[in-house]
């Protein structure tokens, strides 16, 4: 199986770093050492900054992990204990956050919850077990106001692929993709309750590289091909396509879905991922673009090539967007008086300017830390019921948690498991947690902006 485009650290690396832990003797066991015993070593992340060529001529200064964007690709067996040492070498605190991982608070990055931030120059250990396998990523957990070099908007983002102890093969090749936004700039707040502030960006990539400056991804007909798409963009959704190409979603924020489907559209709300297998019958040379023209001018896409095949690579847009978490969910999941719930927490997201003019955003009519914490308690069912009260998308992210979309709009659906949903303009969901992972847990809007002006809340076990 043939891996793109980004620099790993390797299985090796990672079952050094945890899996063989436990069979390690005990330091100082034993009266006689005569060999050595070997040392553990755990998988290191630099935070420093970096060059990144977009392009020849395009260079930015970025924080970013390792001196690459997107940063090591790591590859950790589920189950078994990690240790990932993380340096600061940037010149203001940082958390890492694990991102989709179901693991403690204290190991989790968000410093709301208790995580401890790592100092300029120095050093933290997170350790955790990775419960399942799936694309999960890590990145950062600032804020970064309207400074947009900060945070998200920086290069400090990379996958994070929990392998399963079976792998079940279903792919002859593996690509990752991660999108990402640069350059942003406010170019102004819409006083119209219709719509929202949207930063915008000279450049889009995947995996730190515009199309045009980055080699193809090669392939061979009749290959199935694996994409493991990520948008680690700070504020911007992404829809994609590839001309005469379906995509067989299989996962969804790295979770296997009931009901693989394909479809010629996959959109990526801001810290979606979306596992789809293509294969590979059309031969030719073909853009993996964004259907939205000015995010294909910007950069974002990728060349797909045949083996053998030349000329110009092909884009013709998608006749429409067939993208809904509903095809993949299963039959529909029963109504919510057959749920049997511990607890219904309805939540009205609205956007409220403030006095100087910016733009902030309320749970129930008040803004973070201004707002209580939800209450739950360990093995609880509770429904969250999510009501969008503004003109835009939010990506709603629950820490440490998975729960399960059952409702969008009026239409109850099949079950999908995630970390992270795209929420539409005056749109509702329903979503079912079960609150199986005690200690502080942070909920918000993965928007940076929307993050940073008050759209989260906290959730507290009793
Ligand atoms: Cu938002």
């Amino acid at each position: 199986m043939a891996v793109t485009d980004i620099p790993p650290i390797t299985r090796r690396r990672a079952l050094l770093a945890g899996g063989m832990a436990g069979l390690l003797p005990r330091p100082g066991a034993g009266h006689a050492a005569p060999v050595q015993p070997m040392t553990a070593q755990p998988i290191t992340l630099r935070i420093a900054p970096t060059t990144v060529e977009l392009a020849p001529g395009i260079t930015r200064r970025v924080l970013a992990y390792d001196g690459q964007v997107p940063g090591p690709v790591l590859r950790l067996p589920e189950g078994r204990p990690a240790w990932v040492r993380v340096t600061n070498g940037s010149d203001a605190p940082e958390l890492v956050h694990w991102h989709g991982l179901d693991v403690g608070a204290v190991p989790d990055g968000a410093a709301e919850e208790g995580s401890a931030t790592i100092p300029p120059g120095g050093t933290l250990d997170y350790r955790f077990v990775p419960p399942r396998a799936g694309t999960r990523w890590y990145h950062t957990h600032t804020m970064a106001m309207m400074d947009f070099s900060r945070a998200m908007y920086s290069g400090q983002f990379g996958f994070l692929i929990v392998e399963p102890r079976r792998d079940p093969g279903r792919h002859d090749r593996e690509v990752l993709l991660a999108a990402h936004h640069w350059d942003g700039a406010l170019p102004g707040i819409p006083a119209s309750p219709e719509f929202c502030a949207m930063p915008r960006y000279r450049y889009a990539t995947f995996n730190g590289r515009l199309m045009q400056a980055a080699e193809p991804v090669r392939v061979r007909q009749g290959e199935r091909v694996l994409f493991r798409f990520l948008n680690a963009s700070a504020t911007e959704a992404v829809s994609l396509a590839l001309p005469g190409h379906a995509f067989t979603v299989v996962a969804l924020d790295g979770n296997p879905v009931a009901s693989p489907a394909p479809v010629s559209v996959i959109t990526l709300g801001v810290a979606e991922r979306v596992d789809a297998i293509v294969h590979m019958n059309r031969p030719g040379r073909w853009v993996l673009g964004p259907t939205d023209p000015a995010q294909q001018t910007a950069g974002l896409g990728r060349v797909i090539e045949y083996a053998g095949a030349t000329g110009p690579a092909i884009w013709t847009p998608p006749p429409i967007s067939d993208w809904d978490y509903a095809l993949f969910g299963g039959p529909a999941a029963p109504p919510v008086e057959d749920l049997r719930l511990d607890g219904i927490f309805p939540m009205l997201f609205e956007r409220r300017l403030t006095p100087d003019g910016m733009e902030g955003w309320t749970i129930n009519g008040r803004s973070y830390a201004d707002l209580p914490p939800l209450h739950v308690r360990a093995g609880g069912r509770y429904l969250f019921r999510w009501i969008n009260l503004s003109g835009c998308a939010h990506p709603l992210h629950l820490h440490r948690h998975h729960f399960t979309i059952l409702r969008r709009g009026m239409r109850r659906i099949g079950p999908i498991e995630k970390d992270t949903v795209q929420i539409g303009r005056f749109d509702t969901i329903d979503a079912l947690l079960v609150a199986d992972n005690p200690g502080d847990t942070l909920f918000h809007c993965h928007h940076q902006m929307h993050m940073d002006y008050g759209f989260m809340q906290m959730i507290r076990y009793s």
